[in-house]
């Protein structure tokens, strides 16, 4: 529920589980390597960990294709290993959230495997079933996520089921009452074990618009199976059947994933009304839209700094009470945020950290993806055989059908590829990176001798991003404007790098235009970065010069002082005024 809540003030820490620690040398990161490095995120200064999908799965799709909701993967642990970890992160002040993956299950989960075997059954209609046209061809045009049609045919039933993702991962039916009961109570089996909420993937594609028609040429998905007609009141539904079992419900966490979500849709879910919000937030897509092309997410382009402005800007007004935003820049299906907005090879320490200042201090929850915070980057993937990831291996095979050459599509995929972001810990720089004893399920980045958690653990390690993030968490923990303040971005011309902004704890008011501007408040905070490595003055006007004057400087990612109006590469500061 909004107002005085735990994760408004907190900032999430996002576990990849098979590439965070591994204990018994298998190769995979487990649920007691979690527990092992707790007191490492307890250090950094989290509030909550979401872990990935950590039950049982044929892992066609690294855990998102779930065969059993209530069981833990033999890959991870057992049940009592995640007992354990619930236990040992809420002791030590760490919330533990999981996440739901309820669109969809496995096509080994045994509700499918009766669907399909028994149309007539107790799970018949479980599932999207459709007869095959008489005039041939798929139900309808859908495509889905992972460039494929969302159609399959199923021989054994005589019909084709609709899958928005792999063919291994048919999408349930929310029509039907039964499902919403069963997914609900397996929510309720994870509460009752003691986690502080959920994660839900991809939530808004769970209602489909009814009779299923094609959409139309050159139309988006929006309405047809993305902010479905019935998402808002299925959720609902959801947080009531939760809350009413719950004794601290005021306290559980419901996180969205919302791929193409609209700015009424985020409203609508996150915008409270009389039982209070469906979702408390949304995770959001467009900021990871900026440096792509017409052609889309395998259409790489570099980064426009006036369209992440723009969307900002956007978003942070779409969402302004009761709804919250979420705040993040990278995570398992994404590249590595140093390698795509920063720059890796000159910058590394300060590109890492100025895009930590640029976004964890909006108004909204950070929610850090693991590795971000010693900077970590993208594998140097160099042919298509080193792919693992489904999404991307298919997307390599419809370029090429599409009729491009192999070496050029795969130029494509490897800049945003999600094996990127997946490769395991670097935990310091003994061999395998302090990862795991045996051989890892994907190679580490060759780059951990010099880049891992060890060689930033010191306070005054010099260069420690890891350093900066824990400073930046505590910075945000102490200053109430930092957490509450209303946002206003700051205006500067077009092509310019830099990116400022104002929290300001006077309530958010609309001028009109992008930018609102800061009223007058108790406390007040500035923040001035510079997203290139080339110096930039800051603006005359406009909040620019405002710094300095009243303000003291209380975080900045350059430990010698600089001049006041004159960011350096990649400069991040932030001025407070108290
Ligand atoms: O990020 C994406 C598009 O830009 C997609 O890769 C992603 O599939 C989509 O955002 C939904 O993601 C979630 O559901 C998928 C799963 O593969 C992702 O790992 C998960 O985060 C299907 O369950
Ligand atoms: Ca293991």
């Amino acid at each position: 529920m909004n107002g005085q809540s735990w994760w408004q003030d907190g900032a999430i820490y996002h576990i990849y589980p098979r590439s965070f620690h591994d204990t018994n040398g298998d190769g995979l990161g487990d649920l007691r390597g979690i527990t092992e490095k707790l007191p490492y995120l307890q250090d950094l200064g989290v509030d909550a960990i979401w872990m990935g999908p950590v039950f049982l799965s044929p892992q066609v799709d690294n855990g998102y294709d779930i065969s059993d909701y209530c069981d833990i993967d033999p890959l991870f642990g057992t049940l009592a290993d995640m007992d354990e970890l619930i236990e040992a992160a809420q002791g030590r002040g760490i919330r533990v959230l999981l996440d739901l993956v309820f669109n969809h299950t496995s096509d080994l989960h045994p509700w499918f495997v009766s669907s399909r075997d028994d149309p007539r059954g107790p799970h018949g209609d479980w599932y999207i079933w459709r007869d095959a046209p008489p005039e041939g061809g798929l139900p309808n045009n859908w495509r889905g996520f992972f460039s494929l049609p969302a159609w399959t045919w199923c021989p054994r039933r005589g019909q084709y089921y609709l899958h928005l993702f792999a063919a291994q991962q048919p999408d349930l039916n929310w029509e039907n009452p039964a499902v919403r009961e069963a997914l609900a109570g397996v929510a309720r089996f994870w509460l009752d074990r003691g986690v502080d909420g959920f994660r839900m993937d991809v939530i808004n594609l769970i209602s489909k618009r009814q009779g299923l028609p094609s959409i139309p040429p050159g139309e988006s998905p929006a309405g047809y199976f993305i902010d479905g007609p019935r998402v808002l009141p299925w959720l609902q539904e959801f947080r009531r059947d939760l809350s009413r079992e719950r004794k601290n419900h005021e306290e559980l966490l419901l996180v969205g994933e919302t791929p193409g979500i609209s700015p009424e849709a985020a409203r609508a879910y996150t915008g409270g009304g009389p039982e209070g919000p469906a979702l408390d937030m949304v995770l959001l897509f467009d900021h990871l839209a900026v440096d792509h092309g017409p052609g889309g997410r395998w259409d790489p382009r570099p980064l426009r700094i006036s369209a992440l402005r723009q969307v900002t800007a956007r978003w942070q007004g779409e969402l302004q009470e009761p709804s919250w935003p979420s705040l993040y820049l990278s995570n398992h299906d994404q590249p590595r945020v140093v390698s795509r907005f920063g720059d890796p090879r000159e910058y590394r320490y300060e590109s890492a950290t100025a895009l930590a200042t640029a976004f964890y201090l909006q108004r909204g929850t950070p929610v850090i993806y693991q590795g971000d915070e010693i900077a970590m980057a993208n594998y140097p993937l160099a042919s298509p055989g080193e792919l693992q990831d489904i999404e991307s291996i298919n997307a390599l095979e419809a370029l090429c059908a599409g009729g491009m050459a192999r070496d050029a599509a795969f130029e494509r995929i490897r800049h945003e590829a999600r094996d990127n972001g997946r490769t395991p810990f670097q935990w310091s720089s003994e061999e395998q990176a302090g990862f795991s004893r045996g051989e890892p399920w994907f190679p580490l980045n060759p780059d951990y001798p010099r880049w891992n958690a060890r060689a930033q653990a010191g306070e005054g390690a010099p260069g420690s991003v890891l350093a900066f993030f824990r400073r930046l968490l505590a910075l945000r923990k102490g200053h109430e404007v930092l957490r509450r303040g209303g946002f206003s971005l700051v205006p500067v011309d077009e092509e310019s790098p830099l990116f400022g902004f104002c929290r300001d704890l006077t309530p958010w008011r609309d001028l009109g235009g992008e930018i609102a501007q800061a009223g007058e408040g108790p406390e007040r905070a500035y923040i001035w970065v510079n997203l290139s490595g080339s110096e930039e003055r800051l603006p005359s006007g406009a909040g620019g010069d405002l710094v300095g004057e009243e303000t003291a400087l209380a975080l900045s990612n350059y430990s010698a002082p600089g001049e006041t109006g004159l960011l350096r590469p990649w400069e991040a500061r932030v001025y407070l005024r108290t």
